[in-house]
């Protein structure tokens, strides 16, 4: 048997990240990964860092390597209809996003917790909880062939979408909304410079295609594709010749060795409240946003956020007003941020089905936006990241 203060489920960026600010708060943590190290540090996913992610970053002490390495983008493109628009963040907000690997984040997370000394069991899968209503949430894992137990003051579930901590809390508390879309992302990681240096957003008549990046060398592309797509017809000359179909780029978009292809299924779902006792679920384990805002991992850190000043509060001064709003004010955060994916989403995606409708109200909307300087700023100020609103 194991105790600790708090008792974090999950080593992707939110149970990293909690783990890191309550740290620097002083409060002991427990950190559960069901995977390896190298695993975790190699799952390739996001890319985009908000504004405020790479500012956390920066004033926490974990952000040499990302202003070392990270790209600053001071806007992005959208592509449509053989025409082009600029979506200019800086002029737009004053502000920019930073593209840098989130396995990159997960390297310096880590390595930061290992530098103080304080543990992640690695390979120690949760089980179940029990107890999350009382005073004394516990953890059963497995670790080393042997089942453990971890008495906690709280538990935050940060164990991602197919977790356990979400299923802890009794089906009548709990409301699920869901959407889930009837296309998906292929993704491939290859080695070719990437054709331009900001992100551009496609919508064709053939699908959506998006092109980012990793490093000057590295180029993280994407193309809608069906569910249940099947990898093996999709070898490497098929995707480019699709991305050059698609993204029209010509001799800009240059072939390379693909290093790593995947389907991404695209959903959107929020579970309510965020909080049952003493567990409360943070990120991909309490929502789930369709990649095209590219916010996952920003709405996971600004979870976290909240609930380690809560956290804060509840150790340092015995009041537990913070945490008893944790759920309200990260839901209102996350329905702004679904609404937001789920906007780009519809905006960038063919429709199967569609009569044709779809795909000319796309147009118009996308012809607005390169027309309107209101509509532009709109789309800037969710893509850099709005504020957390902490007031009632
Ligand atoms: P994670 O990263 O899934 O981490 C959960 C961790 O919990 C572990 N785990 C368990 N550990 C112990 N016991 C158990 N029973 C466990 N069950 C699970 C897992 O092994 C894992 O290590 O969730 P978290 O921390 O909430 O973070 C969420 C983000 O990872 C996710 O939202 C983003 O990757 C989404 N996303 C993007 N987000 C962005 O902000 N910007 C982007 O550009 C972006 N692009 C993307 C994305 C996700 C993608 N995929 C593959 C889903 C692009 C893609 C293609
Ligand atoms: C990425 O670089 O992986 C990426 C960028 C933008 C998105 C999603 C993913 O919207």
């Amino acid at each position: 048997m194991k105790r600790t203060q708090v008792g974090i489920i999950g080593a992707g960026p939110a149970g990293l990240f909690l783990a890191h600010l309550l740290h620097r708060e002083g409060i002991e943590s427990v950190v559960l990964e069901a995977h390896t190290r190298d695993y975790i540090e190699h799952r390739v996913r996001a890319g985009v860092l908000e504004y405020a992610t790479s500012e956390l970053m920066k004033q926490t002490a974990i952000g040499a390597r990302l202003q070392r390495e990270g790209l600053i983008h001071r806007g992005v493109e959208l592509r449509f209809a053989g025409r082009s628009h600029r979506i200019d963040f800086e002029e737009l907000t004053g502000r920019s996003i930073t593209v840098y690997a989130q396995q990159e984040v997960i390297k310096d997370l880590v390595a930061a917790r290992l530098a103080y000394g304080r543990e992640i069991l690695f390979e120690a899968e949760a089980l179940s909880l029990s107890g999350v209503a009382s005073t004394e949430p516990r953890v059963c894992f497995r670790h080393a062939g042997a089942e453990h137990e971890l008495v906690c003051d709280f538990i935050a579930g940060c164990d991602g979408f197919h977790g356990v901590a979400r299923a802890a809390i009794p089906t009548g508390s709990l409301a699920i909304y869901e959407r889930v879309y009837p296309f998906a992302w292929l993704g491939i990681l290859a080695e070719s410079k990437p054709a331009s240096e900001e992100l551009i957003y496609a919508l064709h008549d053939r699908g959506f295609a998006l092109l980012s990046m990793r490093s000057p060398r590295i180029s993280r592309l994407y193309l809608q594709c069906a569910p249940d797509e099947d990898l093996a017809q999709w070898p490497d000359a098929r995707i480019w010749e699709e991305l050059h179909t698609r993204l029209n780029l010509g001799a800009e978009l240059v072939d390379g060795p693909v290093l790593q292809k995947g389907v991404t299924p695209m959903r959107s779902f929020v579970a309510e409240p965020l909080r049952f006792g003493n567990l409360f679920l943070a990120g991909d384990a309490a929502h789930i946003v369709p990649p095209t805002g590219a916010k996952g991992l920003n709405l996971a850190v600004a979870d976290v956020r909240v609930l380690a000043s809560g956290l804060a509060e509840h150790y340092r001064h015995g009041r537990d007003e913070l945490l008893e709003r944790y759920s309200a004010i990260c839901l209102r955060h996350a329905w702004k941020v679904q609404r937001f994916s789920w906007w780009m989403t519809s905006m960038l995606h063919r429709f199967p089905g569609d009569s044709g409708f779809d795909y000319k109200r796309q147009l118009a909307e996308l012809d607005y936006l390169s027309t309107s300087r209101a509509a532009s700023q709109s789309l800037a100020e969710n893509y850099v990241g709005l504020d957390v609103t902490m007031n009632p």
